[in-house]
C-alpha cells in the first residue's frame, strides 16, 4: 500500500514542486528521500512514475514548519529531487520556490494573515539565512491572481516582493570564498561567487560560445558540456563545497554583454541542465560579481553610479531584476527581487 502525504503541488518564480509540512513527512532522513524519491518518479529521466515534470526546475521540494526562532515566521528547508539520479540534496536554496512558501504557510494555517498584506519573515535552512516576503492576502486569503509579469511564466499574477539580508558566503563561507575575484581553472578565467548561490562566473567566448544561444542548442553541444562540468569539479573543491559530483552547486554561469538594455546576459547550466532563465540568488550572485572590478562580469557588464543598483540580468527567455544595496565599502547587504507563485493542487501524493 502506498502511504498518502498531504502535499500542495505549488508554482514559484519559474519554477514548481511539492509543498510540504514539516511534521507529515518521515523525520528519518533516509526514509524522507526515499519517499520524495518515488513520489517524484526518480531516478528516471521522464518522472512517468511520479509527479516530477522531467527537469529539475519542476522537481523540487520544499519542507515547511512554524519557526520557534525570534521574529521568524517560519522554517524554509528546500530539497532537490535529481531527475535522473537516486539523489535528493539539500547542498542548495531556492529563491523561485522560496515564493511559494509565505502563500503555503498562510493556506495551512501556519501563520495568520491580515487583511490587505501579509508580511512574512523566512529562515532558510539551507543557508541558515533571511528572507522577507510580502504576499497579498485581502480579508487575510492568499489572493494568487494580479498584474505582475515575471519573464519566464506565461500571463501575469499577484507580486510577491522578497528581500534577502545577508547572503554573502551562504554556502562557502565567504563571498569569494577562494580569495579571489578571479582564478584559472583549465586554462580559462572564472570567478567563484556566493552571494546566496554558489556560481562560477565565465565569460561566455571563453567557452567557445556567443551568450546568445538558446537553451536547446547549448544541451546539445556535448563538448561544452564536458568542459564546464570538468571546470565545475575542480571549482566545488576550491568554494569549500567538496566533492560535487551529486551536488547541484555551484551552478554554472556564462556571461556576455546585454543585448536588451540590461546589465549582462547569462546562460547558466544547474549544473547539468541549461536554465530557461536563470535562478534568483543565482541572479543575486551574477549581479554582485559583475560590481566587483576584477571579475569576469565587470568588463562586460554596463554598469549605473550609486549605492543602490537596479539590475536587469538577461537570460535566455527574458530578464529578471535584481536591487542590489551597497554599504560605503560597496558590498552587497541586501538584495531584492520580485516573484509571484500560484498554488496548482492540493491534495495527497502517494509514495
Ligand atoms: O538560484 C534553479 C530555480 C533555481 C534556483 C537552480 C533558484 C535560485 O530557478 O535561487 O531559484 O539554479 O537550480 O528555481
Amino acid at each position: 500500500m502506498y502511504k498518502p502525504v498531504r502535499c500542495m503541488w505549488m508554482r514559484g518564480g519559474t519554477s514548481k514542486g511539492a509543498f510540504f509540512i514539516a511534521d507529515d513527512l518521515p523525520t528519518d532522513i533516509i526514509e524522507r528521500d526515499k519517499f520524495l524519491l518515488k513520489m517524484m518518479g526518480s531516478p528516471d529521466e521522464r518522472q512517468i512514475d511520479g509527479i516530477g515534470g522531467a527537469d529539475p526546475l519542476t522537481s523540487k521540494v520544499a519542507i515547511i514548519r512554524k519557526s520557534t526562532k525570534k521574529n521568524v515566521d517560519v522554517d524554509y528547508l528546500f530539497l532537490q529531487v535529481f531527475v535522473d539520479k537516486a539523489v535528493v540534496t539539500d547542498a542548495q536554496n531556492c529563491g523561485n520556490i522560496l515564493a511559494g512558501v509565505a502563500p503555503f504557510a498562510i493556506e495551512r494555517d501556519l501563520i495568520s494573515a491580515n487583511d490587505g498584506e501579509t508580511q512574512v519573515t523566512i529562515f532558510m535552512e539551507n543557508t541558515q539565512q533571511l528572507a522577507t516576503v510580502k504576499v497579498a492576502t485581502p480579508k487575510g486569503i492568499v489572493n494568487y491572481q494580479g498584474e505582475a509579469s515575471i519573464d519566464g511564466v506565461p500571463g501575469t499574477a499577484s507580486a510577491i516582493p522578497i528581500t534577502f539580508k545577508d547572503t554573502m558566503g551562504s554556502s562557502c563561507g565567504a563571498l569569494l570564498p577562494t580569495g579571489n575575484q578571479k582564478d584559472m581553472i583549465d586554462g580559462v578565467t572564472v570567478t567563484c561567487i556566493d552571494n546566496g548561490m554558489p556560481v562560477v562566473v565565465i565569460n561566455a567566448l571563453d567557452m567557445g560560445i556567443s551568450g546568445n544561444e538558446s537553451r536547446e542548442a547549448l544541451e546539445q553541444n556535448e563538448r561544452l558540456k564536458k568542459r564546464l562540468e570538468s571546470i565545475r569539479l575542480q571549482a566545488g573543491k576550491m568554494m569549500n563545497l567538496g566533492d560535487v559530483t551529486h551536488k547541484s552547486v555551484p551552478k554554472m554561469s556564462m556571461v556576455s554583454p546585454a543585448k536588451h538594455g540590461g546589465v549582462i546576459a547569462t546562460r547558466t547550466f544547474i549544473p547539468k541542465r541549461c536554465h530557461t532563465s536563470i535562478g534568483v540568488l543565482g541572479a543575486v550572485s551574477v549581479a554582485t560579481a559583475c560590481i566587483l572590478p576584477q571579475s569576469t562580469a565587470f568588463t562586460i557588464a554596463n554598469l549605473a553610479e550609486g549605492q543602490s543598483k537596479t539590475m536587469s540580468i538577461e537570460h535566455p527567455t527574458g530578464e529578471m531584476t535584481v536591487i542590489l544595496e551597497l554599504n560605503s565599502q560597496n558590498e552587497p547587504i541586501n538584495a531584492a527581487i520580485l516573484r509571484t507563485a500560484r498554488k496548482l493542487f492540493d491534495g495527497y501524493v502517494f509514495a
